[in-house]
């Protein structure tokens, strides 16, 4: 029970169960696997597919010859698992040129430097069949406002943007192009904090039509939102053109929990929207195993992120169907449809209606509200007792 269904195309980034359990205040605790490993292990869990950074795939300075041979033992592992690359990335944040930024660093060299490397990754990125690019921002801010006028930045990041969607173009990719955004770590404060700030931010490029957003749980629960929230208001922008699935307590650093492991109740409402709403690009879990889980350990934590996500879908299709919860609902939202049908348009005819129809709120302020009952309700089905 619980096998992953390819219909939700569930993939996860090399880097993720790829993960050595380094960490600020430690060194390894897992050995390197090597992509083609990595395969085999997603491949097993029953994965749809991987994403990569660049340098995921290909170390930064391999030769030629070495660079042949990852991509014909990467070509072979995807395709005896079966998997996908839907997603590429590019890597603008290890190497020590991109101390201060990449897109947003002061110098120009660094800035071409950033687009040239990010229109390879796109090469790769394509030679693999991906889709879709994502750009995280992680060093695109400062640790203090005297270091950088962030009016520039929000410049330099748009001159960026707009030069990969003419390369997308030139080459024929097709790519959509997923934003990132996180509030802070690695640096002090980051650029576009939020997916909000994406959203609008789009609108002002050459291309919107290329950019969406790649929202991460735990990159919103950092900043204090509720990520249900951000997802509603990209799939109203259709604008969801990937996802970011994690967990994360709030008020911490960035966790990246296994999905599920922290916030249940958030995760389910987060699935049932995706669902509900028919969102259809690739789910992945940028997530990490905890830094005591061995190789065996990394199994579960590879299955478990697919496992609750299907476990969720069921209880929000049980939510959607079942009678007492259903009946309540309809209850809650019920109200004068001539009304509803009043506010849905805009027209001169409209607004003299509501301008001169007369309520009386003591008696709309009668309405119930049973929201205790429904959310018990809503808890007793996701602690499995209905
Ligand atoms: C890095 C970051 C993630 C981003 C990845 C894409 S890399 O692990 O923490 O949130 O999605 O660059
Ligand atoms: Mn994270
Ligand atoms: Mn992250
Ligand atoms: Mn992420």
């Amino acid at each position: 029970t619980w096998k992953p269904n390819p219909k939700y195309k569930f993939t996860f980034g090399l880097w993720t169960v790829g993960n050595v359990g380094r960490d600020p205040f430690g060194l390894p605790t897992r050995p390197d696997l090597s992509p083609a490993q990595i395969c085999d292990l997603v491949g097993e869990a029953g994965a749809y597919g991987v994403n990569f950074h660049d340098n995921d795939l290909i170390p930064i300075d391999a030769t030629a010859a070495e660079t042949a041979e990852i991509k014909r033992d990467f070509t072979a592992a995807l395709k005896r698992n079966k998997l996908k690359v839907p997603m590429a990335t590019v890597n603008l944040f290890t190497e020590a040129v991109f101390k201060d930024g990449a897109f947003t660093s002061h110098d120009p060299a660094v800035r071409a430097y950033a687009v040239q490397k990010t229109f390879r990754a796109m090469d790769l990125g394509a030679e693999f069949g991906a889709k879709i690019f994502v750009l995280w921002g992680g060093r695109e801010g400062a640790e203090s406002d005297a270091h950088k006028d962030p009016y520039i930045a929000i410049q330099h990041t748009r001159q960026a943007f707009n030069l990969l969607a003419a390369y997308n173009i030139e080459k024929g990719y097709g790519y959509k192009f997923a934003l990132e955004a996180k509030p802070n770590e690695p640096r002090g404060h980051i650029y576009n904090a939020v997916t909000g700030s994406y959203l609008a931010f789009i609108q002002t490029l050459e291309h919107p039509e290329m950019f969406g957003v790649n929202p991460e749980v735990a990159h919103e629960h950092m900043a204090g939102l509720n990520f249900v929230h951000q997802i509603a208001a990209a799939l109203d922008a259709k604008k969801l053109f990937h996802i970011d699935l994690n967990d994360q307590e709030f008020g911490r650093y960035d966790q990246d929990f296994r999905f599920g492991s922290a916030n249940l109740k958030h995760c389910f409402h987060l699935v049932k929207i995706l669902e509900d709403y028919k969102y259809n690009a690739p789910r992945s879990f940028d997530c990490h195993a905890y830094r005591a889980s061995d190789f065996e350990d990394l199994k579960w934590f590879a299955s478990g992120n697919m496992r609750t996500y299907e476990i969720l879908a069921d209880k929000a299709q049980r939510w959607n169907t079942d009678k007492d919860i259903q009946a309540l609902v309809k209850k809650i939202t019920a109200g004068d449809e001539k009304i509803a049908k009043l506010l849905k348009s805009s027209s001169k005819a409209s607004v003299k209606s509501i301008a001169e129809a007369s309520f009386d709120r003591h008696e709309l302020a009668n309405k119930r509200l049973p929201y205790e009952q429904l959310d018990q309700l809503t808890m007793e089905l996701l602690m499995g007792v209905r």
